[in-house]
């Protein structure tokens, strides 16, 4: 039993009064700042200090000392780490999941068993089962609920792909389209859902999967629900989700394309 989640629910839930960022304002007026920054400071001194740090990432130099020697030369924290990267390269955060653990959990469940088996029909009529893709995108780091998104739509009977994070919106695109899925699932919990849902369905158009239904899970202010609707997203999931019920509504919307 969770309190205020499936028992004792609220029969209206109070509007809560959010803060809206433009998240495309903030960007511009970083962008403004670091161009000004470029322009304003002593470029041989900070190339030089990207080049020392590049020098000592190869040998044993101390980085943390050449980075600050960089930033005193007003490098961005972008040139920084582009720097280290010619020598390291990039580290690419895989999202880890399990199986059996909601299957399990849910063993007994009418809810779920009902699920399952619908996604077992359609599987017999379409000869495979429903594929869907969950992609983290931009900054957001929170990857709980995509794992527990991922794992538990695969005990449900999907086959279910999980990208990594930190995923620009033309990779996670691309991915869906390599992957051949049907559903491209976002999660997204650190507030980029405005700009980042919205070039993901650009992106599948450019990549040629315009057809790929894009959903979003996380945390997503209710006021900007009808913004995303607006811009191609056909579902969207808030904490809280009930698992087997967002899996019925996904193969609902599979199959509403399919037949
Ligand atoms: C745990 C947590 C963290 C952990 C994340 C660990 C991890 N590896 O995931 C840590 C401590 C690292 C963290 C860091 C930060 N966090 Co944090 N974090 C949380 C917290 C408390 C819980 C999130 C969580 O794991 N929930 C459990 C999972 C299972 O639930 P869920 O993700 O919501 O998923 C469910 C549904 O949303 C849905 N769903 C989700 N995704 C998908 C996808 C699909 C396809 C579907 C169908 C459904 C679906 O189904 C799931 C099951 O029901 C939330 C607050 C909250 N209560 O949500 C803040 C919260 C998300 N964090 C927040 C912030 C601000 C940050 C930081 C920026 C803080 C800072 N200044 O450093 C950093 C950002 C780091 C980064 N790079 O992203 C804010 C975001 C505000 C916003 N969106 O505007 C929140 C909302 C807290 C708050 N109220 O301010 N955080």
């Amino acid at each position: 039993m969770i309190v205020g989640v499936n028992k004792f629910r609220l029969e209206q839930e109070d509007a809560i009064d959010i803060r809206e960022i433009d998240n495309t304002k903030v960007r511009d007026r970083q962008i403004e700042r670091l161009t000004r920054i470029r322009e304003t400071r002593d470029a041989a001194a900070c190339e030089n200090a990207l080049a020392a740090l590049e020098q000592g990432a190869r040998g044993t130099g101390n980085l943390l000392e050449l980075a600050v020697e960089a930033s005193r030369a007003r490098a961005t924290v972008g040139e920084i780490s582009d720097a280290m990267e010619r020598v390291f390269g990039r580290h690419s955060a895989e999202v880890k999941t399990l199986t059996g653990v909601y299957g399990a959990a849910y063993e007994g469940d009418q809810g779920f068993a009902d699920i399952q088996k619908a996604v077992r029909d359609y599987a017999d009529i379409e000869g495979g089962s429903p594929r869907m893709l969950v992609v983290k995108m931009g900054q957001d780091g929170h990857d709980r609920g995509a794992k527990v998104i991922a794992t538990a739509f695969a005990d449900i009977g999907f086959d279910v792909s999980v990208g990594p994070l930190f995923q620009t919106p033309e990779e996670a695109a691309q991915d869906a389209v390599d992957k051949g899925v049907q559903v491209i699932g976002i999660s997204s919990l650190a507030a980029g859902h405005k700009t980042l849902a919205p070039q993901l369905v650009e992106a599948l158009k450019a990549a040629g999967g315009a057809e790929i239904i894009v959903i979003c899970g996380g945390v997503i202010p209710q006021q900007d629900y009808d913004f995303l609707y607006e811009n191609g997203i056909k579902a969207i999931f808030g904490p809280g989700t009930n698992i087997p019920e967002a899996a019925d509504k996904v193969l609902r919307l599979i199959r509403r394309t399919n037949y």
